[in-house]
C-alpha cells in the first residue's frame, strides 16, 4: 500500500507537469482524487488493513492527499495567470489604429429636393397633406373638371384598377379631398407618388413624384399666384432667380399659365444646359376653375384660389444635373451616396 501511495504521488506529479491548461488540470485532479479517482481507490481499501497498519497508512495517504491538492492549487494558480496573459495580448486594443469608420445613410436626392420645396411653403404658411395613391376616377379627374371621354384622360395614359378606380395621375385628388374637408382660407401643398402609363426611358418613368399646391380664400388674383410662385423660386434657386409666365391650358386653371425660370448658366442667351431656351420649364399653375370650386361645395362668386402642380424628378435632376431618370430609382449606392 505504502509503495502504492508514492507511486500515486509520482504520477500526479509527472501528470501535473504535463497539463497545459485548466483543463487538462481538472481532468488530473478527477483522475487523482475525484470519487473514482486512483487515490480515492486506495482510500476505500483502508478497512482492509490491520489495526496497527492503517493510521500509519492513513496519515501517509493524507499526506499525499494534501501534497497532490498544493500541487494542483498551484499549477492552477499558474495557469490561469498563463490563460489571462493570451486572453490579454489576443485582446490587445492598438489605440494608435484609426477608429473603424461606420458608414452612415445618405438622403436620396428626391428627399432632399421635397424636403426643400416643403420648407419654402411651410414657411409661407402651407400645410403639407397626403393621400391614397389608389383613387377614384371622381378624385383623379370628373372633380378637375375632365369629364369622362375627355382627350385629357387619354395625353395621361392612367392605370385603371376598375372602370372607376384607379392609380392617381397626380396629386390632384388630395386638394379636392380638401376643398371638401375644410372651409378656406386653404393654404396647402400635396407631394406623393403618381403614376401613369408611361414606358421607362431617361426622361419618363410610369411612377413619379409630383408636388401639387394650392391656394382657396376671398379676393386671391393672379398677382397671388405669381408673387407666391416667384418667391418660391427664388428660395429655391436664389434670390437672383429671374421667372417668367406663359399662357397655357389646364382644365382644372383658368387662365393658367407655366412659370420659366431663366437659365442660370447663360441668363436667357440660350445655351447648351438650357437647350439654347435660355430659360428652364419650372412648373404649371393657374386660378381653381371656378366649376372645380362649386364642385367642391366651395363658392366661386366668394372664393377665389390658385394651384400649381411641378415634377419633383425634373427639379432633382435639374438641380443635381442628372441626366437618366433612371438613375434616381436603381438605388445604386455609388450614385446616391454622392449626394
Ligand atoms: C385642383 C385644382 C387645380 C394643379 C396644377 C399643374 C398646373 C401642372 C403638372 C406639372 C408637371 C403635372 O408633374 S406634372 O406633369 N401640373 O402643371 N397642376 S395647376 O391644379 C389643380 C389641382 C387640384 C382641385
Amino acid at each position: 500500500m505504502k509503495e502504492a501511495l508514492m507511486k500515486i504521488l509520482a504520477a500526479a506529479k509527472a501528470d501535473l507537469e504535463q497539463a497545459g491548461d485548466l483543463k487538462a488540470l481538472e481532468e488530473v485532479r478527477v483522475k487523482y482524487l475525484g470519487k473514482k479517482g486512483e487515490l480515492t481507490a486506495i482510500l476505500k481499501q483502508m478497512g482492509s488493513l490491520s489495526a496497527e497498519d492503517r493510521p500509519v497508512i492513513g496519515q501517509l495517504a493524507n499526506q499525499v492527499r494534501s501534497e497532490i491538492e498544493e500541487e494542483i492549487a498551484h499549477a492552477g494558480s499558474h495557469l490561469r495567470e498563463k490563460a489571462l496573459d493570451e486572453k490579454l495580448a489576443k485582446e490587445r486594443l492598438d489605440i494608435t489604429l484609426p477608429g473603424k469608420k461606420n458608414p452612415i445613410g445618405h438622403q436620396h436626392p428626391l428627399s432632399i429636393v421635397l424636403d426643400e420645396i416643403k420648407e419654402i411653403f411651410l414657411g409661407m404658411g402651407f400645410d403639407v397633406v397626403t393621400g391614397p395613391e389608389i383613387e377614384l376616377d371622381y378624385y383623379n379627374f370628373e372633380a378637375l373638371n375632365i369629364p369622362k371621354g375627355h382627350p385629357a384622360r387619354d395625353t395621361q395614359d392612367t392605370f385603371y384598377i376598375s372602370d372607376n378606380v384607379l392609380l392617381r395621375s397626380q396629386t390632384s385628388p388630395m386638394q379636392v379631398r380638401t376643398m371638401e374637408t375644410r372651409k378656406p382660407p386653404i393654404r396647402i401643398i400635396a407631394p406623393g407618388r403618381v403614376y401613369r402609363s408611361d414606358a421607362v426611358d431617361a426622361t419618363h418613368s410610369p411612377m413619379f413624384h409630383q408636388i401639387e399646391g394650392m391656394v382657396i380664400d376671398k379676393g386671391v388674383t393672379m398677382a397671388d399666384l405669381k408673387g407666391t410662385l416667384e418667391i418660391f423660386a427664388k428660395r429655391l434657386y436664389g434670390e437672383d432667380t429671374v421667372v417668367r409666365f406663359r399662357p397655357h391650358h389646364f382644365p382644372f386653371t383658368e387662365p393658367s399659365a407655366e412659370m420659366d425660370v431663366q437659365c442660370f448658366h447663360c441668363h436667357g442667351e440660350g445655351c447648351r444646359l438650357c437647350k439654347g431656351e435660355g430659360w428652364i420649364e419650372l412648373l404649371g399653375c393657374g386660378m381653381v376653375h371656378p366649376k372645380v370650386l362649386a364642385g367642391c361645395g366651395i363658392d366661386p362668386e366668394v372664393y377665389s384660389g390658385f394651384a400649381l402642380g411641378m415634377g419633383l424628378e425634373r427639379v432633382a435632376m435639374r438641380r443635381y444635373n442628372i441626366d437618366d431618370l433612371r438613375l434616381l430609382y436603381d438605388n445604386d449606392v455609388r450614385f446616391l451616396e454622392q449626394f
